[in-house]
């Protein structure tokens, strides 16, 4: 179906991209064929490192042409292999794609590439009194092309929402090497197909993304930040739909289960003490203009997680403080990945259905034989699920405990959610996309991609 990179190729590479920024030594690539998700390693062919959607475009052209796969990659931080290149190909990296165009007071938007650090963009933005708010775990090394591709979240979600909300207008390069922008840079938009909330999430098998027109908000000028301990997984979860029946609507409202930050604490090697009897913890961050007012709001927060038996509320008290509890549960990913050979899953359901789901989680856990770790985005109903590999034999882990996490996602599903809320289906999930999808729902999904990808390059081999 596909043709390798031939000489003959990469010397029609060369004629339109400076060859000190096509990578074909298997050292450089070495550094192209991993993502942060487990341990997988395809090496693509060559990389590509552009510097302009036109040198995309006349690239995607002849990989058109000679039917070569296409991996779009940003900063390799992704968590369900999507930008692995499983059918080798030529790997387009964005790192070079990395300024931010314009930052436009006026209309409170700005225009980026794709390969702009989302921590830098929200530095710049906030250097103005601005807010972009999408600020997932790694917001430090990923790029907002990535986060576009895969729908990304993080923390403050369950306030300001997903990266859908801020994505006025992007500039796309397509499969055939054409380039368009898929919408118009305003806050309405009912002009036909949503092509812009299309290509978000689409996971890079649409096109390439190679500019982005951001929406700003004004950035609130105070935030308190709670982190408050529970006896148990159960309590802490039963908690958080409380919160928002009281109709407080926190900037941030984590899970993070006790085994997940006794790893960061040693891991970081922090001074941290946990109550012995605590088995689960929220991060409870509340913001707006009005200091007496978010304190206010925190008294009706603690008065509702006293209903839940909470054994304590630590009140950060400096920026410092609220840094290193930021810090604890940003880096948990991380810490997992050192400590333990894991799975990830990335279950979402709604909010009120958390205490069922953790349980579920536990009793599948038992019933197959592996312990989990679990902290997520709990206000939006989000739990990242790391499955320990522990004592499990090496075939339970590579063949039984398919099946539990079948499992875990017929759950998630009964209990009215889906098998991916912010890391996507990638490599990793494809298979049990059957699980939340009919045949028909799949074959429209597969037919969008046919109008855009006839000839399949764009990222093969991921989301179907
Ligand atoms: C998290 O909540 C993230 O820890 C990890 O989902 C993903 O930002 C990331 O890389
Ligand atoms: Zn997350």
């Amino acid at each position: 179906m596909y043709n390798k990179i031939t000489i003959d190729i990469l010397n029609l590479f060369k004629q339109v991209i400076d060859s000190n920024r096509l990578l074909v030594d298997t050292n450089q690539l070495a550094d192209y064929a991993h993502d942060e998700t487990e341990d997988f390693h395809f090496f693509p062919e060559a990389v590509a490192l552009p510097e302009s959607p036109d040198e995309i475009a006349a690239l995607i052209k002849i990989c058109h042409t000679h039917r070569i796969p296409v991996t779009p990659r940003g900063a390799g931080t992704g968590l369900s292999g999507g930008s692995l290149a499983v059918h080798g190909g030529l790997m387009i990296g964005m790192e070079r794609m990395n300024q931010i165009l314009e930052i436009d007071e006026q209309n409170l938007q700005a225009t980026v590439e794709p390969g702009v650090i989302t921590e830098v963009l929200m530095q710049a933005v906030a250097e103005k009194g601005l807010l972009y708010p999408v600020d997932p775990a790694s917001k430090g090394s990923c790029f907002i092309g990535g986060n576009i591709s895969y729908g990304s979240g993080g923390p403050r979600v369950v306030k300001y929402g997903t990266i859908r909300e801020y994505i006025l207008n992007l500039q796309v390069v397509l499969p055939n090497g054409e380039i368009i922008w898929t919408g118009a840079n305003t806050l309405k938009y009912a002009s036909g197909y949503n092509l812009t909330q299309l290509f978000i999430g689409a996971e890079g098998t649409l096109g390439i993304i190679c500019k982005a027109v951001v929406k700003l908000i004004p950035k609130p000028a105070e935030n308190l930040l709670l982190f408050a301990s529970f006896r148990s997984n159960e309590l802490a979860c039963e908690a958080v739909s409380a919160i928002f029946r009281k109709g407080i609507v926190p900037s941030a409202l984590e899970f993070m289960e006790r085994k997940g930050v006794a790893w960061v604490i040693e891991h970081e090697h922090l001074t941290f003490n946990l109550m012995p009897e605590a088995e689960a913890f929220l991060l409870i961050e509340v913001d707006g203009n009005q200091l007496d007012e978010l304190m206010r709001v925190c008294e009706q927060i603690n008065d509702t997680l006293e209903h839940y038996h909470c054994l304590d509320v630590l009140f950060a008290e400096s920026a410092s403080q609220k840094e290193s509890l930021w810090h604890l549960r940003r880096i948990m990913g991380v810490s997992v990945k050192s400590k333990a050979i894991y799975k990830e899953e990335d279950t979402v359901v709604p909010r009120a259905a958390l205490p069922t789901l953790i349980r579920g989680i536990k009793d599948i856990g038992q019933r197959y034989g592996f312990e989990s770790v679990c902290y997520g985005h709990a206000g939006d109903g989000n739990l990242h699920v790391n499955i320990l590999k522990g004592e499990m034999s090496a075939d339970d882990w590579n063949n039984r405990l398919k099946e539990g996490i079948r499992e875990l996602f017929e759950l998630t599903i009964k209990l009215g959610g889906t098998i991916s809320g912010e890391h996507g289906i990638g490599l990793v999930q494809r298979e049990y996309m059957p699980l939340k999808y009919t045949p028909l729902h799949l074959e429209l999904m597969q037919g969008i991609k046919k109008v855009f990808d006839p000839h399949q390059i764009l990222n093969p081999g991921k989301i179907f």
